[in-house]
C-alpha cells in the first residue's frame, strides 16, 4: 500500500493552499500537519531550510520536498491522472510561465500586503508598503486578461484545467473576501472576472479553507 504523504501547511498560506488544492485535484489522500508561523515546531524546522510552508514528506523514507510548485511536480509525476500540465511541450512551457507569473506577481504581492496590513510592516518598509504591494495587482490585470484570451477557455490553456489555473485559486478565493476594493473591474477585465468565478466554483477551492491537525513540538 502507498504511504500517505504528510503536507506541512498553514491555513492562511496561499502557497500551502495551492498544494492542498493540488492534492484534491489529483484525488490523492494526504495528511495535513498544521504549523503556527510564529511558533514553528522544531520537527518542521528540522525538515528543510528556510522553514516555509508548504513542505511535503512523501513517506516511505523519501526526503522532504519544499516549494509548492515542486510539490505539484511531484504529484504530477507520481499520479499522472488527471494530467494537470498540457501534453504539448509548447503549451506546457507557456502554462508554466503563466503559473510563475501568478505566483510571483499576483499571489506574492497580494498576500504579502495582507500580511503586512494585519501584522504590521518591517522597520525597513516604506510607510505605504501595503499600497505599493497591492498596486502591483492592478498593474498586472491587463496581462492576465490577455493571457486568458490566448485560448478558448474556460481555463488558461483552453478546456484543460492546469496547474497555471490552480496557482490562482488562493487569490480567486481570498481577494473578494479580504479586499473587495482590489477585485478587478468586470467590464474592463471580463475574462479575469469569469475565470476567478470559475476557480471559486471548483471543488478544490475548499482546500483554501482547509486546516490540518496542529503540530506544536
Ligand atoms: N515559493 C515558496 C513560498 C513559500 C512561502 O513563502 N511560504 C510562506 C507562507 S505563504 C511561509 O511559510 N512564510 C513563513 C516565513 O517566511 O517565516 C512556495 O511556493 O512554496
Amino acid at each position: 500500500m502507498e504511504p500517505t504523504p504528510v503536507l506541512w501547511t498553514f491555513k492562511a498560506s496561499p502557497f500551502a493552499g495551492k498544494a492542498r488544492a493540488a492534492f484534491l485535484e489529483k484525488g490523492v489522500p494526504v495528511e495535513l500537519a498544521e504549523i503556527h508561523p510564529v511558533e514553528r515546531p522544531k520537527r518542521f524546522l528540522g525538515l528543510t531550510a528556510p522553514g516555509r510552508v508548504p513542505v511535503l514528506e512523501p513517506g516511505g523514507g523519501a526526503p522532504p520536498i519544499r516549494e509548492s510548485s515542486i510539490i505539484c511536480e511531484w504529484l504530477e509525476e507520481t499520479h499522472p491522472e488527471p494530467a494537470l500540465w498540457p501534453a504539448d511541450p509548447a503549451v506546457r512551457g507557456w502554462a508554466r510561465g503563466q503559473a510563475r507569473f501568478v505566483d510571483d506577481l499576483l499571489t506574492a504581492n497580494f498576500f504579502l500586503g495582507m500580511r503586512k496590513q494585519a501584522f504590521g510592516r518591517s522597520p525597513s518598509d516604506p510607510e505605504d508598503v501595503v499600497d505599493r504591494l497591492h498596486r502591483q495587482l492592478a498593474k498586472h490585470w491587463p496581462a492576465l486578461e490577455a493571457a486568458l484570451g490566448a485560448h478558448e477557455g474556460p481555463w488558461l490553456c483552453g478546456g484543460q484545467f492546469t496547474f497555471a489555473d490552480l496557482s490562482a485559486l488562493p487569490l480567486a478565493v481570498r481577494l473578494p473576501e479580504w479586499a473587495p476594493h482590489l477585485v478587478p473591474d468586470a467590464d474592463a477585465f471580463p475574462r479575469v472576472t469569469t475565470w476567478f468565478a470559475a476557480l471559486r466554483d471548483r471543488p478544490s477551492a475548499a482546500a483554501i479553507d482547509q486546516a490540518g491537525k496542529r503540530v506544536s513540538a
